[in-house]
């Protein structure tokens, strides 16, 4: 027979994203926390997660995700974040830009660029949305580029040409990051004739590029208390140009119609 209790009805599991984020780790301090025994955080991705969102949102049957914000499935999927009044999950936080150590002398022009790279969640958002709709994340990022000269220009003014030099980025491939670091590399290319290389890559590989040197740059660095492990890890190896984007949270979130609102009401 069918139970009222949400943990019967999406047999104890939550539907997680990648093993290596930071997210993941709080979800998981969270079950801790909470004192949630029964139940199980699932591994997968970003794409797996929100395949397994849509299916359900479809059907209208219960489902608890770990999700995040700028994401395009608030845009496109009526959803919630259940309160969190212990507060595992940690205040609002920002996406920071990290270069490596060197970079400021072997290339000002990269570091001007990359130091005064920042935009909004709303800009983020919009990207986001359009790959979402089935635009590739380079088109996606032409079009917001274009879309948005006057702020891009406040990026590149006076920062000289690169003439085909080389620079690496890396990135994981969640959708916000994705959405990013194509914008930041098609300014990259298009607007300051860099050729660049952008690495898909695990959490914690991101972080060792940057802080080894392999990489130039990453804008994907959640802080202070999503990637904090990475961030103390690497702190002196690294440079932080501080936050590209103010205003990210992430919880447990479920579509409107399920009827729970508090990480609490998860207890039997
Ligand atoms: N996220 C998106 C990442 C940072 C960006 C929230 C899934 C993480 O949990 O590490």
């Amino acid at each position: 027979e069918q139970s009222d209790f949400i943990g019967d009805q999406v047999k104890y599991e939550i539907i997680g994203i990648d093993p290596g984020a930071g997210l993941m780790e709080a979800t998981e301090k969270v079950l801790k926390e909470y004192e949630l025994t029964d139940w199980k955080l699932i591994e997968g991705s970003d794409t797996a997660m929100t395949a397994s969102l849509e299916k359900a949102y479809k059907e209208k049957k219960p489902i608890i995700i770990t999700g995040w914000t700028p994401h395009w499935k608030f845009a496109k999927y009526d959803l919630k974040y259940l309160e969190d009044p212990k507060g595992v999950y940690g205040a609002d936080e920002e996406i920071h830009t990290i270069v490596r150590k060197g970079l400021k002398e072997d290339d000002p022009a990269a570091y001007e660029f990359l130091d005064r790279f920042e935009w909004t969640p709303a800009d983020m958002e919009k990207v986001m949305v359009d790959v979402y709709e089935g635009m590739k994340p380079e088109e996606a990022a032409a079009k917001w580029v274009e879309e948005n000269a006057d702020k891009v220009e406040a990026w590149i003014k006076d920062v000289p040409q690169a003439d085909g030099k080389k620079l690496k980025l890396a990135y994981v491939a969640w959708d916000s990051e994705i959405a990013s670091t194509n914008v930041v590399m098609h300014v990259l290319e298009s607007k300051l004739g860099y050729k660049v290389e952008g690495l898909q890559v695990e959490a914690a590989p991101m972080w060792v590029g940057v802080a080894n040197g392999d990489v130039d740059a990453i804008v994907a660095a959640w802080l202070p208390t999503t990637h904090q492990r990475h961030f103390e890890t690497h702190k002196d190896k690294i440079e932080d140009l501080g936050p590209n984007l103010i205003g990210t949270k992430l919880g447990l979130v479920v579509p409107s119609y399920v009827d729970i609102n508090s990480i609490e009401d998860l207890k039997k």
